[in-house]
C-alpha cells in the first residue's frame, strides 16, 4: 500500500483523529565527494526515490508522542520541556534530537502526535537518518507554521546528529534531503552552502547495489576519520582542509602522522574529482566520469580506508562490465553499505547479471539492487 494512505489509516486508528499533515523526505545517493562535507569541501549527491514519511497533528499539551510503524508500532513519548537521550529506543533519538534543536530556535513549538514509516534501507549509506530528521522538522514546520526553510532545516538536522545523537556528520545528507530536485544531482559547496543542480543524462541510470554488509555511523570509525582530518588541518595551521592544496600538504607531510597525511590526500583529491565530475557530466564526457569515480573509489580504499572487501569486489565486477561507458564507486560513509553506478540504460541488465553471477559466490553476501531516480527534496 502507498505509504501516505497507510499512514492516514494507521494514524486514525492509533490517535483517533486524521493527521493535519503528512510530510515525506528522501534518502540520498552521493555520486562523488566522500567525507569532504565536514572538511568544508564539495559533494555531489542526488535525492532518491526512497524516503521517510511522517504524519503529524498538534497536541494541546507539550508532549511529543511518536509511533514507529516499521518497529512494530513502538511508541515513544517525551515532554518538550525535558528531552533526554533514550537508551532503549535508539530510533526515537532522531525525533528527540531534532525537537531539542528546533525548540532552541523556535521556542513557540508545542506538542505533537507523530507516526513514521519509511523505505530507505537502514545502515546502507543512503541516509535513512537524515531523511527521518528532515521529515520530522518539516512536520513541525507545517504544524506550527514555522518559517523554516530547507537550508536551515538541514543545519538543524546536522546539529541534532552532532550534539544529540553523537555522530560528527557533515551537512550533505540533510541538505540534499531537504533541497533535492527531480532528475538532478546537486553540487554543494559545504563551506559557503552554495549549490547548483545539474540534470543527469537521460540515457544513464542510477544503479545502487547494496552489499548488505551492515554499517553504523556512530559505531564505525566515522568520528575518528573526522579527527584525523582535523589533525592534518592543524598540522598545516589551517581551520579546515578546504584551505589546503596538494603542494602544501606535501610540504607539511613530516609534521603530521602518515595516517593523517593519507586522510588529507583523499579529501583534497576527492574535492578536485568532484568538480571535475560535475563538469564532465554537464558536457556529457562519460569517460572522465568513469575515471573520476574509479579514482575516488581507490582513494577511499587506500587513503581514507573506509571500504571493505565485498564493496571493493562489487566495484571490480561492475567496472569490468562498464569499462569507460559508465562509473562506479562506493557511496556514503563507508565500512559497508552501497556502491553507486552510473550505467548506460542499455547496459543495466548486463551489470545486474554480472553482480548476480559473481558477488554472492565470492563473498557469501547477497546483494540488493535498486534502480533509482533523482527526486525532489522534502515536501508536505
Ligand atoms: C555520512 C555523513 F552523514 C555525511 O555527512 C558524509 O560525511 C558522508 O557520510 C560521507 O561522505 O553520510
Amino acid at each position: 500500500m502507498d505509504n501516505k494512505l497507510l499512514l492516514q489509516q494507521q494514524f486514525k486508528a492509533s490517535f483517533n483523529k486524521v493527521p493535519e499533515c503528512i510530510v515525506q523526505a528522501p534518502g540520498r545517493v552521493n555520486l562523488i565527494g566522500e567525507h569532504t562535507d565536514y572538511n568544508e569541501g564539495f559533494v555531489f549527491p542526488a535525492a532518491i526515490d526512497f524516503g521517510t514519511w511522517v504524519a503529524a497533528s498538534k497536541r494541546d499539551d507539550n508532549n511529543v508522542r511518536v509511533i514507529a510503524l516499521d518497529y512494530d508500532n513502538q511508541e515513544n513519548v517525551f515532554p518538550l520541556a525535558d528531552i533526554a537521550f533514550d537508551n532503549n529506543q535508539g530510533w526515537a533519538n532522531y525525533v528527540r534530537g531534532v525537537t531539542t534543536v528546533l525548540k532552541a530556535s523556535y521556542p513557540q513549538i508545542g506538542g505533537a502526535d507523530l507516526m513514521v514509516t519509511g523505505n530507505v534501507p537502514q545502515g546502507a549509506g543512503l541516509s535513512s537518518s537524515a531523511s527521518f530528521e528532515i521529515a520530522v522538522l518539516k512536520a513541525f514546520k507545517a504544524l506550527y507554521n514555522l518559517p523554516l526553510e530547507g537550508v536551515e532545516a538541514a543545519q538543524l538536522g546536522q546539529k541534532a546528529e552532532n550534539t544529540f545523537v553523537g555522530c560528527s556528520c557533515g551537512i550533505m545528507d540533510q541538505l540534499v534531503s531537504a533541497m533535492g530536485k527531480e532528475g538532478q544531482a546537486m553540487l554543494l559547496d559545504c563551506r559557503s552552502l552554495a549549490f547548483q543542480y545539474t540534470s543527469l543524462p537521460d540515457d544513464l541510470a542510477i544503479v545502487i547495489i547494496n552489499s548488505n554488509v551492515k554499517r553504523g555511523l556512530v559505531d564505525s570509525e566515522y568520528n575518528l576519520r573526522r579527527q584525523q582530518c582535523e589533525e592534518a588541518a592543524q598540522a598545516m595551521n589551517l581551520n579546515s582542509l578546504r584551505e589546503a592544496d596538494l603542494a602544501m600538504l606535501e610540504s607539511h607531510r613530516l609534521n603530521m602522522s602518515e595516517v593523517a597525511y593519507r586522510r588529507a590526500r583523499h579529501i583534497l583529491t576527492d574535492n578536485a574529482r568532484t568538480l571535475q565530475m560535475f563538469d564532465a557530466l554537464n558536457s556529457g564526457d562519460i569517460k572522465t566520469v568513469s575515471e573520476a569515480m574509479a579514482a575516488s573509489h581507490i582513494s577511499m580504499r587506500d587513503d581514507f580506508e573506509i571500504t571493505v572487501p565485498p564493496i571493493d569486489y562489487l566495484v571490480e565486477i561492475i567496472s569490468e562490465v562498464l569499462a569507460d561507458k559508465g562509473g562506479v564507486r562506493m557511496t556514503g560513509g563507508g565500512f559497508g553499505g552501497c556502491v553507486v553506478a552510473l550505467v548506460p540504460k542499455n547496459m543495466v541488465l548486463e551489470v545486474t547479471k554480472a553482480v548476480d553471477k559473481h558477488y554472492h559466490a565470492r563473498t557469501g553476501y547477497k546483494q540488493s539492487i535498486y534502480i533509482c531516480s533523482a527526486e525532489r527534496g522534502a515536501f508536505a
